[in-house]
């Protein structure tokens, strides 16, 4: 290891006595200072902050943490095979447990394979602190080896980030960034710490004083904000709740719950939020966007009042924003005041954790009920109710009846390894299937990289989340492609003893990817071929799970599904690998093409809702804009972006997601 020969780390004198890191800790509780190297300073903060984990790959400039640690008996040190695996892992261990997860890496390339999870992190808010070591602070700025500025690298995608060049700031900026990491909106917070602060000898004493004058996030919402916002519940005729992942990371669950059965307001809930209203919940719409359900996606685009709770407009969701939800009033409750009337304009808007922002509505609510003031909003529900019926997320067979379609598999996934378990995705058509057939009723049951998209998210987050609750039965619901970028930490899994389950959906491509060249590309599918099904196997994936030392399996036909399901299920005492060899031509539906707006919703390729004006109530007001009151179908160049327009050979319209019935499907359309 050439750093190690570049920076030489002393070895403790032989017999020297080496107090445990506990033993130092009590001492320090009680308040004698007691004088450590940085490096034991930092192991004892992280003990008195109660970390137990921490996932991270050691080298020159960490290297003096690394000796502490060894000897803590209360925070284990998982090694992984890659940075990258340890940022997902620690994140993945902050969604299983709420809270912060831990990572480590050294300087450099330590510190740069840190950046996608850091930035994953970000963008999905998660609390995550990052601990990266940096060369000695006298070689700062001289490209010394492995110096990397992480700091300047990380400084837009991270909440907060230190440099700690000074033994004595170690507590006190450990106890900082664990405070922002975890308070407000979470995110990830960096700590970067010169090896020689780690060497050199300072007093160590806790808890230290925390001195963050410009950081104090509102969490209590205004109490005229939240009179306002109950006042424009009441007058709504055609209101939605827009449930965002900030629900689940207050941990908002059941108070919701309680909001949704006061008001019987139907709601949607983000790919974020997957889980924070039992998909099983008569008003539960589904999952609203891209890939969202017709009722979901409809719902919010004919509601006259949007409550948004822990969302952000993402463009995923809203589509065209100038086209979004044209006559909804929006009420929009964020613990970031940065995130209200960023994309969409708020009519009220409520600074405040999502939890306190549903308890005082409620009482709100409840105290107007009583005054003899209810909303009415039966003929709205009647409507969404019968979008959710008319209009299920399915999926037609495959055309050859060997062949297995993704979605079954997804749904199976879902029906036997259940409610408790948790499933953890990756990025692409498997995971818009994962979020869209397997059934969520529990909060954090569902784990994804939602605002990055950052393929090789599932296995390690799956590991960090396997290691946080031993318990729980964790499902990776992985690609192929994804699947080739992190399943190194497989390796960590055996060694470490944290049996999770890899469902691969193998389609042989990067499949999302591909759906795109289908519809945008005229089926010239460039660089999208990945070989580990058809044709070949490269990797062989059972093979490959076999040489980490888990189990694997395939399943090639339907009829297997079931059965090597259930023997997934059954190996526990180390990881399971199952590949999935899937039909390639599978779609993802329904979609909203990227830049159109949200009406343009397709539940196959060309196929569009049918609307029926007498019955709907919402169609009256707004769903034509031609004034004829039917939302028909569309004609397709309206549906994709300019120059965009899509083949129509039939083959690349088989078999998806048909409509539930045939009159709700449009007449006449070629791809039926
Ligand atoms: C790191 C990274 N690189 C590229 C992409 C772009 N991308 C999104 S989905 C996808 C295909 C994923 O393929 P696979 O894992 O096999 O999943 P599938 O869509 O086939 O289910 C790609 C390349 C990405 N999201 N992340
Ligand atoms: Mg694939």
């Amino acid at each position: 290891m050439s750093d190690m020969a570049t920076h030489p780390t002393p070895a403790p004198a032989a017999g020297a006595a080496r107090p445990s890191p506990s033993d130092v800790a009590a001492s320090a509780r009680a308040r004698t200072p007691v004088e450590v190297t940085g490096a034991q300073s930092l192991v004892l903060s992280l003990e008195a902050l109660e970390v137990d984990t921490v996932f991270g790959l050691p080298g020159g400039a960490i290297l003096p943490a690394y000796d502490p640690l060894m000897d803590s008996v209360k925070v284990r040190h998982i090694l992984v095979r890659h940075e990258q695996g340890a940022g997902h892992a620690a994140e993945g261990y902050a969604y299983e447990t709420g809270r912060v997860g831990v990572c480590m890496a050294t300087s450099g390339p330590g510190a740069t394979n840190l950046v996608t999870p850091i930035a994953d992190a970000w963008m999905d808010s998660v609390p995550m602190v990052a601990i990266t070591g940096q060369v000695n602070s006298t070689s700062i700025g001289t490209d010394a080896f492995q110096e990397a500025d992480i700091r300047g690298i990380t400084f837009p995608i991270t909440k907060h980030n230190f440099l700690v060049t000074d033994a004595a700031d170690i507590p006190q900026v450990m106890a900082e960034a664990f405070h922002i990491a975890s308070s407000g909106r979470p995110g990830p917070v960096l700590v970067d710490i010169t090896k020689d602060a780690l060497q050199s000898k300072t007093l160590f004493s806790w808890p230290p004083k925390i001195d963050l004058p410009g950081y104090r996030p509102v969490t209590k919402p205004h109490s005229k904000q939240i009179r306002e916002a109950a006042k424009l519940i009441l007058a709504a005729k055609q209101p939605i709740l827009y449930v965002g992942g900030g629900v689940i990371r207050s941990r908002a669950s059941e108070q919701l719950r309680k909001l949704v059965d006061l008001t019987e307001i139907p709601l949607v809930t983000t790919l974020m939020a997957r889980g924070a209203v039992p998909d099983s919940h008569p008003l539960h719409l589904g999952m609203p966007g891209m890939h969202g359900s017709v009722s979901a996606v409809t719902g919010l685009q004919q509601s006259d009042l949007i409550i948004a709770l822990g969302a952000r407009f993402d463009d995923r969701v809203t589509g065209q924003l100038s086209s979004f939800a044209p006559n909804a009033k929006i009420i929009h409750a964020d613990i970031d005041p940065a995130e209200i009337s960023k994309n969409r304009v708020a009519d009220v808007p409520i600074v405040g954790d999502c939890a306190a922002v549903i308890d005082d509505l409620i009482v709100q609510l409840e105290a107007f009920a009583a005054a003899g003031k209810k909303g009415d909003f039966d003929a709205w529900r009647s409507t969404v109710t019968r979008w959710k019926r008319e209009y299920p997320v399915g999926y037609t067979p495959p055309e050859n009846p060997e062949a297995i379609a993704p979605q079954y598999v997804l749904e199976r996934l879902g029906a036997i390894a259940g409610p408790e378990a948790t499933y953890v995705a990756g990025v692409g058509q498997h995971q818009m299937w994962a979020a869209q057939f397997v059934e969520y009723e529990r909060p954090n049951s569902w784990i994804n990289s939602g605002g990055l998209g950052t393929m090789g998210f599932s296995v390690p987050a799956a590991m960090g989340a396997k290691a946080a609750d031993p318990d729980r039965v964790v499902w990776a619901i992985d690609g192929d492609g994804c699947f080739q970028m992190t399943n190194q930490e497989l390796a960590t899994c055996v060694i470490n003893n944290i049996p999770i389950k890899v469902a691969i959906i193998n389609n042989s491509s990067l499949g999302m990817v591909r759906q795109w060249q289908s519809l945008f590309y005229n089926e010239r599918y460039s660089n999208t071929d990945l070989h580990t099904s058809v044709g070949s196997r490269v990797p062989d994936f059972v093979k490959l799970a076999d040489a980490y030392g888990c189990v694997g399996l395939r399943c090639e036909r339907p009829e297997d599904v079931d059965a090597t399901i259930r023997k997934a299920m059954e190996i526990n005492d180390v990881p399971v690998v199952i590949d999935f060899v899937v039909e390639r031509d599978a779609m993802v539906w329904p979609m909203v093409p990227a830049g159109v707006s949200n009406d343009a919703i397709q539940i196959a390729r060309g196929l569009s809702p049918k609307w029926d004006r007498e019955d709907d109530p919402a169609s009256e007001q707004d769903l034509d804009a031609d004034g004829s009151g039917v939302h028909h179908e569309m004609a397709e160049s309206a549906l994709y972006p300019e120059g965009m327009e899509p083949t129509d050979d039939p083959l690349a319209t088989r078999g998806h997601v048909a409509a539930p019935d045939d009159t709700a499907a449009t007449e006449g359309d070629e791809n039926r």
